[in-house]
């Protein structure tokens, strides 16, 4: 706790502090392609998948990237187990984009 100016005249009053809190869903992205280093095929969607024609989500590192940086508010990047034990070594073909803060992977 902190004393306040509390009533603008020169009274103290004490601050409880505060904790910002965001209110949008976490998302979680499953990574569940490591060979390819393709973006997310359409940001107009809330979904991590590189190939709009196959069914189900591809999703690159790269795709989830996009999708988190482009939904507000903080979000969660997984990696499949299918794609075995980590560490995991991933193929990515050019400088991957940069993580939102409030995301985690
Ligand atoms: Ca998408
Ligand atoms: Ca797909």
């Amino acid at each position: 706790m902190r004393p306040l100016e509390g009533d603008q005249i020169g009274n103290a009053r004490c601050d409880m502090g505060a904790i910002e809190v965001s209110t949008a869903p976490v998302a979680t992205y499953l990574v569940n392609l490591r060979n390819t280093d393709t973006p997310d095929a359409s940001l107009a969607d809330p979904n991590c998948d590189a190939d709009l024609t196959r069914p189900g989500n591809q999703c690159t590192l790269r795709a989830a990237v996009m999708q988190a940086n482009h939904k507000p508010g903080p979000d969660r990047i997984q990696f499949d187990h299918a794609l075995g034990d980590a560490p995991f070594q991933l193929s990515v073909c050019s400088q991957a984009p940069n993580l939102r803060p409030a995301s985690a992977i």
